[in-house]
C-alpha cells in the first residue's frame, strides 16, 4: 500500500480513538470544575474568540457574522506570519537508510562525523525560513537528546562518547540565528516496552517535560497521528489532553500542530494546499462542548472538524451554515525537499529544484497556509550541498520576484472604501476596508507607469478574522476591461499566477465577503526566470 494511504488510514483511525479519549477527559474535567466552583452554566457558556457557538435560534446571517468574527489566538497569529518553517528529520534512520525504524536498530550506528546544527539553521535562515522543527524522537523511539527515561538515546551512542545532544545544538543555533524552535515528538514508539499501557503516557509526559524545560523557548510542538503497534503488539490510547496541559503550562506560546488544537494538517504531503482555504471551520456539537468544557480561555482539545480532511471545501457558507460551532484552525502544508523524509544518499539527485520550491511556495503560503518544508541532514550531520543549492536558488527567486511591488505608487480610488494607503504600507495591522456595512467594493488603480506583471498578491488582516469569499481582478487593454485573476478565499496570503499582462489601469472587485472586507496588502509582481 502506498505510504501516504497507509498514513491516511492510520491518521483517520487515530483521530477516532483520540476523539473518544478526548470526550472522556473533557467530561471528567468539566465535572470537576463544576464541583469545585459550582459554575457549571458559566463553564458551558465560556467562549474564546477563536471559537464561536452557534445557537439553534441563529439565522444564516447570524452564523455568517459569527464566522467573520472568529479570530486566531496570539500564538496562531504569530505562527501564520512565519510563512516559511522547516523540518529536520534526523535520527537513527539517517544511519540505517530507512524511513521508518522498527525500534530494534543498533544505536551504535549513530555517529555523525561533522555534525553542525548551526549550518542547518543558517541554511534555512538564509533561505528565508523563520522556524525549524527537529525530530527529537521518531517512531523508532530513538531520542536525539540524553533522556533520563530510556537507554535508547544518544547518550548510549559513540557520538561524542555519549555526551552529544542534538536537540540542544539545534536550540542553541536557533537562538544564535534568532529563529523559532520546535519539537517533533512521535507519540508512536516502536521501542518503548511500556507502549500500549498507561505507563507510556507517563513516559511521554516525562519526555515532553524534559524537552520543554531544558532547551529554552519552544515555539511549536508537532504530533503526528501515526498510532501503530508497539514492541508488545499493543496499541496506545494517547492522553493528548494531558500532554496539551503540560505544553500550555511549560511553553504557553507554542502552537501544538497536527494532532493538536492550534494547527491543522492541510491533508496532503505534496506541498499543495487548497485554492479555497478557510481558517474558520465548522465543528459538531460534541466538539463545541468539549472545547468549551476544557477551558474558559484557551482551546485545549483537537477540534473535530465536520467533513473529510481532504475535501476541497472545508469552510464555505454551505459548510458552516449547518454547523454547531466554529473554530479558527489554520492549515500547515508539509512536504519534503526530497522523496523521503529522512536522508538517503541515492536521493541526492532527486532534490526539488528552486523552481519546484517556488511552485510550492505559491501552493502553500500563497494559499493561506504555512509551509513546513523538510530538509533532512545527511549522515555526516550536515545539510547536503544539493539541498543547500536548491534553497539558495529558491531564496534568490523569492527576493528577485517580490522586492518590487509594481502597484505601489498607484493612484487608488474606491467610492465606498476607506484607507487605501494601507494597501502599500507593508503592515498587517493597517488595512483597507469598506464604509458602512458594505460587503462588496471596487478598488481602481492607475499605475504610476505601464507595467508588465504575472503575479497578484493579496492579504487580509486576519487578526480581525477571515472574511473575503470572492474576488476578481481586471486590466484595461486600451479598449475594454479583461479579467486576469479571480478566486474565492484570501486569508493571510493569497498568490495568483497568470499569463503576463501589460497595463496601466486595473480594477479589483471584492464580490462577496462575510462582513466588511479587509485588505492589508495588494501587490503586483513579475516572476523572475
Ligand atoms: C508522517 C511520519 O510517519 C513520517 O515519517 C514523517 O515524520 C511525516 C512528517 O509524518 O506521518
Amino acid at each position: 500500500m502506498p505510504k501516504i494511504l497507509l498514513l491516511m488510514i492510520v491518521r483517520a483511525a487515530t483521530s477516532k480513538i483520540n476523539g473518544m479519549k478526548v470526550i472522556y477527559n473533557s467530561m471528567t474535567l468539566c465535572v470537576s470544575l463544576a464541583i469545585a466552583f459550582g459554575v457549571l452554566t458559566q463553564t458551558a457558556n465560556a467562549q474564546t474568540k477563536s471559537v464561536a457557538k452557534i445557537l439553534p435560534t441563529d439565522a444564516p446571517a447570524d452564523i455568517i457574522q459569527k464566522a467573520a468574527n472568529v479570530v486566531p489566538s496570539a500564538r496562531q497569529l504569530r505562527w501564520q506570519q512565519l510563512e516559511l518553517t522547516a523540518f529536520f528529520h534526523f535520527g537513527i534512520n539517517t544511519f540505517t537508510n530507512k524511513e521508518w525504524g522498527d525500534g530494534k536498530e543498533d544505536i551504535s550506528l549513530f555517529n555523525p562525523t561533522e555534525l553542525d546544527a548551526a549550518q542547518w539553521v543558517k541554511t534555512m535562515k538564509d533561505a528565508g525560513f523563520k522556524q525549524v522543527i527537529i525530530t527529537a524522537k521518531h517512531h523508532d523511539g530513538f531520542c536525539l537528546w540524553p533522556s533520563k527515561y530510556t537507554e535508547h538515546s544518544i547518550k548510549n551512542t559513540p557520538f561524542k562518547n555519549g555526551q552529544g545532544d542534538v536537540v540542544k545544538d539545534v536550540a542553541a543555533a536557533c537562538k544564535k540565528y534568532k529563529i523559532g524552535f520546535g519539537i517533533y515528538l512521535s507519540p508512536w514508539d516502536r521501542n518503548s516496552k511500556d507502549y500500549g499501557t498507561e505507563a507510556y503516557n507517563t513516559y511521554f509526559i516525562n519526555q515532553l517535560t524534559e524537552l520543554l524545560t531544558n532547551y529554552g523557548k519552544v515555539d511549536e510542538v508537532w504530533f503526528d497521528g501515526a498510532n501503530g503497534e508497539g514492541p508488545n503488539g499493543k496499541k496506545q490510547v494517547y492522553d493528548f489532553d494531558g500532554w496539551y496541559k503540560v505544553i500550555r503550562k511549560l511553553q504557553p506560546q507554542a502552537v501544538i500542530a497536527i494532532q493538536g488544537p492550534d494547527v491543522r494538517w492541510v491533508g496532503t504531503e505534496s506541498g499543495i494546499g487548497r485554492e479555497m482555504e478557510w481558517s474558520v471551520l465548522p465543528i459538531g456539537e460534541q466538539s463545541q462542548e468539549k472545547i468549551q468544557a476544557a477551558s474558559q480561555k484557551d482551546i485545549m482539545v483537537i477540534p473535530s472538524i465536520t467533513g473529510k480532511y481532504d475535501e476541497q471545501d472545508r469552510g464555505s457558507r454551505s459548510k458552516i451554515l449547518g454547523a454547531k460551532g466554529l473554530v479558527w484552525y489554520p492549515a500547515e502544508t508539509d512536504v519534503s525537499i526530497r522523496p523521503g523524509w529522512f536522508y538517503h544518499p541515492e536521493q541526492d539527485n532527486k532534490v526539488k529544484s528552486a523552481n519546484t520550491l517556488m511552485n510550492i511556495y505559491f501552493t502553500s503560503v500563497g494559499r493561506n497556509g504555512v509551509l513546513l518544508l523538510n530538509v533532512p541532514p545527511d549522515s555526516k550531520g550536515r545539510i547536503n550541498d544539493s539541498d543547500v543549492t536548491a534553497l539558495q536558488g529558491f531564496a534568490q527567486k523569492i527576493k528577485a520576484t517580490f522586492t518590487n511591488n509594481l502597484a505601489k505608487g498607484s493612484i487608488v480610488q474606491s467610492s465606498n472604501g476607506k484607507n487605501t494607503k494601507a494597501l502599500f504600507d507593508e503592515k498587517l495591522s493597517t488595512y483597507f476596508t469598506t464604509k458602512g456595512a458594505d460587503t462588496t467594493t471596487t478598488i481602481a488603480m492607475e499605475l504610476s507607469q505601464t507595467q508588465t506583471f504575472d503575479i497578484l498578491l493579496l492579504q487580509e488582516n486576519i487578526a480581525i478574522g477571515q472574511r473575503v469569499e470572492k474576488f476578481t481582478a481586471e486590466y484595461w487593454d486600451g479598449n475594454q476591461w479583461k479579467t486576469f485573476a479571480n478566486g474565492t478565499t484570501i486569508g493571510f496570503k493569497r498568490l495568483l499566477k497568470f499569463n503576463a499582462v501589460t497595463a496601466n489601469k486595473i480594477r479589483f472587485h471584492i464580490l462577496a465577503s462575510r462582513t466588511n472586507p479587509t485588505l492589508s496588502k495588494f501587490g503586483l509582481y513579475k516572476m523572475t526566470d
